[in-house]
């Protein structure tokens, strides 16, 4: 194409024509990196954004509910097709900006690909203050839109017309990146979106980003092929690279070879198949028995694809044996350094080919595989015991969790973020696809489950999705539900009610502070009710099953644990986005199976039930370790 030729387009024309024309190809596989554009409008992108999407129809504008949400939808549905492509976001100048500054720092954190557009001031000034302007005193060179930069991987403000010519291709090799994924933020004065400018047709030509398979140091390769065949107790830890990477065979080879366990971070679990021998299941602060003993002794932690967040460490207390040191195989330097390991820079997947041939005849000794194999099946009974508790009045919401996980279709998708669920999921939910259970932990975001949801069956619409959300998320953020019904894509929402924050008030009691301002009840004579109060106390006359209702989904109300099955296969043939709503029992806990999470606790405090909880706290911090490599 001829660059000489030129094209008269406003800013926001040229974005959208650009945007639509961008692909990824990874193995051959080619595809549009971009799905379409979720956006609200309003006065800062409606004749900018707004008008471009509405003259090229065939870059597919979908209407949100709310802007937090619809980055959560985006960033939900690059996970699902593991960031090989996703969503652009439009929103208004001010509030409707800044309602996505928690969706991009989510994003960001989750190492997941968003483009985010928000409407900007007037880049001409002369009419400041414009409606929901932000002004500074010292700076007439300032909006809320750079609250975005420490969110963003990228973050640019395009106050020429011209300068998308620079911006886009920087902000699509962000995007693209298997390293510096996240979100990234083009502000859009509202002024600029409308102006036109002479682009070279050559821009907007059809660009294939090639995704690559990066090979780490050769003498790294060797180092760690090394280490392996010297270590005892070696532990794999999978996190949400293998995932993204497509690393699932090649590990299940790997494993099968060697004899490694594997313990599976939030965002990893699925690497392997529950059922697998050497799945040893949830590590860290919220894992298995068998998970975490492995960890507590292994000499060799080969940590693939992970962030290695407080919860996989149990706060850096999980690997206790002296003689610890670690391989970190990841695309990301920044990861690949952590706990001074040996860092394996580099795709999963063919860093693992490469490796599993330099281990070639290494298996880890009968007795330490034997050990793993009978904890894995220990697990398995303890997952079968809590399937089977039949708590009453209220159901338990470990049996609630082995009935979605039991009448779910194989091949369904389990999407949650925050609450007591993650931590009870992560543990029983057995995972039978690398996709089957979608857990956002690395913000723990409550609003994100319905959002995601959506964003999910957007990106595999030929799968169930079944939201696992809490009361007290399902408050923060419900409104997608109705951009799911207008859009027609089902999901199946279970909702479980147990009148507030079970997590916090749990972790509350496990600091001594006796679940205060934890419930979902009216204050008791004037003041916050603790645990104390008991069953004294009002509850608030809120009915979230006629809330969704009121939204267009279809409900079913269950009291049992009997009527929860039977509403779980009812909504296999319901017509559109089905809630299923149940309470279930507060104070029914699944154990902790020696992890740990390091909240701190007041030093000095006047209640004893503090005092107590600070001295275990005290015992538990004493056994947090740095790594210092060998
Ligand atoms: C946006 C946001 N605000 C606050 C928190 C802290 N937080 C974590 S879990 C939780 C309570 C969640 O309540 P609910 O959804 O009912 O789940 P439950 O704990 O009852 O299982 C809170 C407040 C959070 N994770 N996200
Ligand atoms: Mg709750």
């Amino acid at each position: 194409m001829n660059e000489q030729v030129t094209k008269r387009l406003t800013m926001a024309q040229a974005i959208i024509a650009f945007l639509k024309n961008q692909y990824v190809e990874r193995d051959g596989k080619e595809q549009p990196f971009f799905a379409g554009c979720f956006g609200i409008f309003g006065h800062g992108n409606i004749a900018g954004i707004g008008q471009a999407l509405q003259q090229m129809p065939e870059f597919r504008y979908y209407q949100a509910r709310n802007e937090q949400a619809m980055v959560h939808s985006a960033a939900a549905y690059a996970k699902t097709k593991n960031r090989l492509q996703t969503f652009a976001c439009t929103s208004s100048v001010g509030p409707g900006a800044t309602n996505m500054v928690t969706g991009a720092a989510l994003a960001t954190i989750n190492r997941l690909p968003v483009l985010l557009l928000p409407g900007d001031i007037f880049a001409r000034r002369n009419v400041a203050p414009v409606l929901q302007q932000l002004e500074s005193e010292h700076t007439q060179d300032i909006s809320v839109n750079d609250c975005f930069k420490p969110v963003s991987r990228y973050w640019d403000r395009i106050s020429r017309p011209e300068q998308v010519l620079t911006s886009l291709p920087e902000a699509l090799r962000v995007l693209t990146s298997p390293a510096e994924n996240g979100a990234v933020t083009l502000a859009l004065p509202e002024d600029v979106q409308t102006e036109a400018y002479d682009y070279p047709e050559a821009f907007f030509r059809r660009r294939v980003w090639h995704i690559p398979r990066n090979r780490p140091d050769r003498h790294a390769l060797e180092q760690s092929a090394a280490w392996i065949r010297a270590s005892k107790q070696p532990l794999i830890v999978a996190g949400g690279g293998v995932i993204y990477s497509e690393a699932t065979d090649i590990l299940r080879r790997f494993v099968g070879q060697t004899g490694i366990p594997v313990g599976e971070t939030m965002a990893g679990k699925g690497s392997l198949r529950y059922d697998h021998p050497l799945n040893i299941g949830a590590i860290g602060a919220t894992g298995t028995f068998a998970a975490n003993r492995i960890a507590k002794d292994a000499d060799l932690i080969i940590g693939i694809g992970t962030r290695y967040s407080d919860f996989t460490t149990s706060s850096k207390s999980a690997f206790q044996n002296p003689a610890a040191r670690f391989i970190n195989l990841n695309v990301g330097a920044f990861d690949a350094s952590k706990h001074l390991a040996l860092p394996l820079v580099g795709d999963a997947q063919v860093t693992l080919e490469e490796l599993l041939e330099l281990v070639a005849g290494y298996s880890v000794e009968a007795n330490y595989r034997a050990q793993a194999e009978r904890l894995h099946a220990e697990w398995d009974s303890e997952v079968e015991r809590i399937y089977n508790v039949r708590h009453t009045p209220l159901p338990s919401q470990g049996e609630l969790i082995g009935a979605v996980n039991e009448l779910s279709a194989p091949d369904a998708i389990m999407v949650c973020a925050a609450g007591s669920l993650p931590g009870d999921l992560h543990k029983l939910w057995r995972a039978r696809h690398p996709e089957n259970y979608h857990m956002e932990y690395g913000y723990s975001c409550m609003g994100y489950e319905i959002a995601g949801g959506l964003g999910i069956k957007m990106a595999a619409p030929g799968r169930d999705v079944y939201v696992m959300v809490g009361d007290g998320s399902y408050l923060m953020m419900n409104s997608e539900i109705v951009t799911s019904i207008q859009e027609n894509y089902k999901l199946i929402i279970v909702l479980l009610d147990n009148s507030g924050f079970k997590s916090i008030g749990a972790l509350s009691r496990s600091l001594g502070q006796e679940g205060f301002g934890t419930r979902y009840v009216y204050p008791h004579n004037g003041r916050w009710p603790t645990d104390a109060v008991g069953a004294d106390v009002q509850t608030l006359p809120v009915d979230l099953a006629a809330n969704a209702r009121s939204l267009g989904a279809h409900v079913i109300e269950c009291k049992t644990y009997a009527d929860f099955v039977a509403a779980l296969k009812t909504v296999q043939t319901t017509d559109r986005t089905s809630v299923i709503y149940i309470q279930n029992d507060r104070y029914v806990a699944i154990p902790n199976y020696e992890g740990w999470w390091d909240v701190p606790v007041a030093e000095v405090s006047e209640m004893s039930s503090v005092q107590a909880a600070r001295a275990e706290w005290a015992a538990m911090r004493a056994q947090e370790r740095y790594f210092l490599g060998q």
